[in-house]
């Protein structure tokens, strides 16, 4: 009787697990200060070194997108932000690993540091008229548009 059972069991893990990494979200940070966006730029993994990026990364079970992308700012830039709006639309990664790229404008919290680049290469600041000449990520070059309208917005 026990092989059977295990099947089902086998069957509904694995339903679970393409389900979960279906909705994977990495959450990216589109930080706007004085009419600049927040890049920066990859040293991990080799393929993407040199690389930029929105600052983020994945959401942990149990945590909502906002709670993620407050902590990734924490972890990678040294400060405290508020997420405010969804971005754009969501972006596929590449790679088969079926998550997505979903991002969030944040601004810093009164008084909170200055962003370090404290996991990454390098950060910069990136004025509207720059952004197109950047190496990006490809989810995140997809995303450009909504970052200019963004920028300005105001
Ligand atoms: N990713 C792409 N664009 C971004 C971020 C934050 C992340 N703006 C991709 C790179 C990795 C994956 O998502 O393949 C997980 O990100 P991380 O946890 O390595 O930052
Ligand atoms: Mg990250």
């Amino acid at each position: 009787w026990l092989l059977p059972r295990l099947d089902g069991y086998l069957e509904a893990v694995r339903e679970l697990a393409s389900k979960w990494s279906m909705r994977q979200i990495v959450v990216g940070a589109a930080l706007v200060e004085d009419g600049m966006l927040l890049a920066q730029q990859r040293h991990y993994p080799a393929v993407h070194a040199g690389r930029w990026e929105l600052p983020g990364g994945r959401v942990e079970p149990g945590e909502s997108e906002s709670e993620a992308v407050v902590r990734e700012c924490r972890e990678e830039l040294g400060t405290e932000v508020r997420a405010l709006e969804r971005l754009g639309t969501d972006v596929p990664l590449l790679g088969g690993s079926g998550m997505s790229l979903r991002v969030l404008a944040v601004c810093r919290v009164a008084g909170a540091r200055l962003p370090l680049p404290l996991e990454h290469r390098a950060l910069r600041w990136v004025g509207g008229s720059e952004l197109a000449g950047l190496p990006w990520l490809e989810a995140d070059r997809l995303l450009l548009d909504s970052l200019r309208a963004l920028l300005s917005s105001g």
